[in-house]
């Protein structure tokens, strides 16, 4: 029997350990919102594992042995206690990802502003690199929010910013500390842009956007990848997500209109047709100073 409490309590111990680990710090608020929830939801469910698992092993070891097995009698007060545990558990795992998914931060509904979803406008398509006029962009309530079209195509990424009117190839540049917009839409099939360490995924359909919004903690360079599969060149449809101090950010932004706003090795310069963004779905609703 002692052996056997030893046993228990070092399971306890070892799962205490495994989610007492300090977590690595998250980059994005996305992502802290997903590594909270999935750690608050796993401090519920070892202590179930570990005594469920207990008394499995328990009523192994203990009844090897009986060849005359009798069956349990009720037990009201037992039954009671199940119910309403189960229903707190049950209660505290369904608010706790209510919390989580209803933010914005995680799923942004899509606008109902005139102009943004409603009125979609003319496609004009260009190859990959274009300014689309359709609808679901969502238009963001904060005035310094930065706002990019993430355009996907077979195989690549090209990222416009509506507000300066520039393109960057491969490189989605944001800034550090500030709410980011990611209208995403593709050109041809279904895509996704999927960055894992800033906990961001949406889908990349053509003819419509589906913004992402995000707020990047930590200066530094991501993956990207896109994470619906698209055809042969699929697994090298990379690109990366530079997230820069606010300052750098300008400095980039400056430098990028300066030099024509294409920020690709590529030639992937927009028509002079396409680039009117006061009259797209983008510029309607975010009609703000740059
Ligand atoms: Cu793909």
């Amino acid at each position: 029997m002692k052996r056997t409490r030893l046993g228990l309590f070092g399971l306890l111990v070892v799962a205490l350990l495994s989610v007492a680990v300090e977590p690595v710090a998250a980059q994005s608020i996305n992502e802290r919102m997903i590594t909270n929830l999935n750690q608050s939801l796993l401090y519920v469910a070892i202590p179930i594992t570990v005594l469920v698992e207990a008394i499995l092993i328990y009523t192994v070891v203990k009844y090897r042995n009986n060849d005359d097995p009798q069956p349990t009698r009720e037990n009201r007060r037992l039954e009671i206690t199940w119910t309403i545990t189960t229903a707190i558990i049950l209660l505290f795992v369904g608010l706790a990802s209510f919390v989580v998914l209803a933010n914005p931060y995680i799923s942004l509904v899509p606008d109902a502003a005139p102009g943004s979803q409603s009125q979609p406008q003319a496609q004009q398509q260009v190859g990959a690199d274009v300014l689309m006029n359709q609808s679901g962009a969502t238009a963001p309530p904060e005035e310094n929010a930065v706002e990019v079209e993430a355009i996907a195509y077979q195989w690549g990424w090209t990222f416009h910013y509506p507000e300066a009117d520039i393109n960057s190839s491969g490189v989605l540049t944001v800034p550090n500390g500030t709410d980011v917009y990611i209208h995403t839409t593709s050109t041809d099939v279904i895509h996704a842009i999927h960055v894992p360490e800033l906990g961001l995924k949406q889908d990349a359909i053509p003819g419509q956007y589906n913004t992402i919004k995000t707020k990047a903690t930590e200066p530094g360079t991501y993956q990207l990848y896109c994470a619906e599969y698209c055809g042969s060149g699929h697994s090298g449809m990379l690109a990366n997500m530079t997230v820069m101090p606010e300052g750098e950010y300008q400095a980039w932004l400056d430098e990028q209109t300066s030099s024509g706003g294409n920020a690709s090795a590529g030639g992937n310069a927009s028509a002079g047709g396409n680039t009117s963004s006061n009259s797209s779905a983008i510029g309607a609703v975010s009609a703000k100073p740059a």
